[in-house]
């Protein structure tokens, strides 16, 4: 049978937390929607979830695979504080969801610089911080349960769930769980950093990758202490990468 994520469950169990929040069965982008909101109108902690997105949206004009009945796509609307650095918000939102979802699973959760989390060698979770105005939105997509059939073709090799067979609420407990999580985390930003976690939870140090863009070949020495990505080049030159994108050479 369809189901839907319940909003009653998840506002029973957040009731006593500042996040306001919408469920919707199908929607374009979370991201999209909340950005417009965000635009218009006072929405600080506002969350929006869906049960499926049609134009689920990956960093650089990438696209997000959000079928219905196995995924959870949300959006978290934060203050963009002047003095703080925006890519805080995702790489703190990669420790909550990798602490939340090895927690449920009893799976290992790692992080692929920047924004993604592997269990199990699959890619389980992607996050997207993008800034509108005074607002910083966090977009996030867990595969919590495999899709119906299979992942299409171009993602099947790199894709994965979470969890392999659907228990009772199983997709309220990460949304319900991860904004918990997240709410302890962004209250003790300025006395806490994650950095530590980040960096045990790294997948990607001291192996090959490919720089994507200019497919430069490196080793991935550290992460720094801004969470820039400290690589080695084959010519021996050391770089900073601090945003873009890199893939692990198998
Ligand atoms: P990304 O650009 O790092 O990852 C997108 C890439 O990951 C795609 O090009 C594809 O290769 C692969 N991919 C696509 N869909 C999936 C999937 N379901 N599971 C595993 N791999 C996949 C990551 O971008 C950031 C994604 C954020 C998604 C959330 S969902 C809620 C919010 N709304 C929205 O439109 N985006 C965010």
């Amino acid at each position: 049978m369809f189901s839907f994520i319940s909003k009653k469950y998840i506002k029973e169990k957040l009731k006593d937390t500042p996040y306001k929040i919408a469920v919707r069965n199908s929607v374009t982008s979370t991201n999209t929607i909340m950005k417009e909101h965000a635009v218009k109108e006072n929405c600080e902690f506002n969350v929006l979830v869906a049960s499926k997105q049609t134009a689920g949206r990956g960093r650089m004009g990438r696209s997000f695979y959000s079928p219905a009945q196995s995924g959870v796509y949300m959006s978290v609307a934060l203050r963009n504080e002047e003095n703080e650095n925006p890519l805080l918000i995702t790489t703190d939102a990669a420790v909550c969801a990798a602490r939340i979802l090895e927690k449920m699973s009893g799976k290992k959760a790692y992080i692929k610089w920047v924004n993604d989390i592997y269990v199990d060698g699959r890619k389980v979770c992607g996050i997207l911080t993008e800034g509108v105005g005074k607002y910083a939105i966090l977009g996030i997509g867990i595969n919590v349960l495999p899709p119906k059939g299979e992942f299409p073709d171009d993602i099947k090799d790199r894709a994965g769930a979470v969890f392999e067979k659907k228990k009772p609420h199983i997709r309220e407990d990460v949304i319900i769980n991860f904004l918990q999580e997240f709410m302890n985390i962004y209250k003790n930003r300025q006395g806490e950093t994650l950095l530590q976690e980040y960096r045990k939870r790294s997948m990607i140090i001291g192996k090959e990758i490919l720089i994507l863009g200019t497919d430069e070949k490196a080793i991935a020495l550290e992460i720094g202490e801004d969470y820039s990505l400290v690589v080695k080049k084959e010519n021996g030159e050391k770089v900073n990468l601090s945003s873009g994108d890199v893939s692990i050479k198998i």
